[in-house]
């Protein structure tokens, strides 16, 4: 089963932020899509399975953003 999920990011002002948000994001076992998107702060993120929001919290902090 596929799950997405929204997730809100504080701190992204470009492409570049959003590069960097995905490209932690993708890490996590089980993620299979990010988009990222810097003027809502929205990450949409879709994973074979629910995954742990602080291993999401994490991913979105080593970027160097934060989850509000
Ligand atoms: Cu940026």
């Amino acid at each position: 089963m596929s799950e997405t999920t929204t997730w809100t990011v504080s701190g992204m002002t470009c492409g570049h932020c959003e590069a960097s948000v995905r490209e932690e994001i993708s890490e996590i076992p089980g993620v299979t899509s990010v988009e990222a998107h810097h003027e809502t702060g929205a990450v949409v993120v879709t994973s074979d399975a629910p995954l742990d929001p602080a291993a999401v919290a994490a991913a979105v902090e080593e970027a160097g953003y934060a989850l509000t």
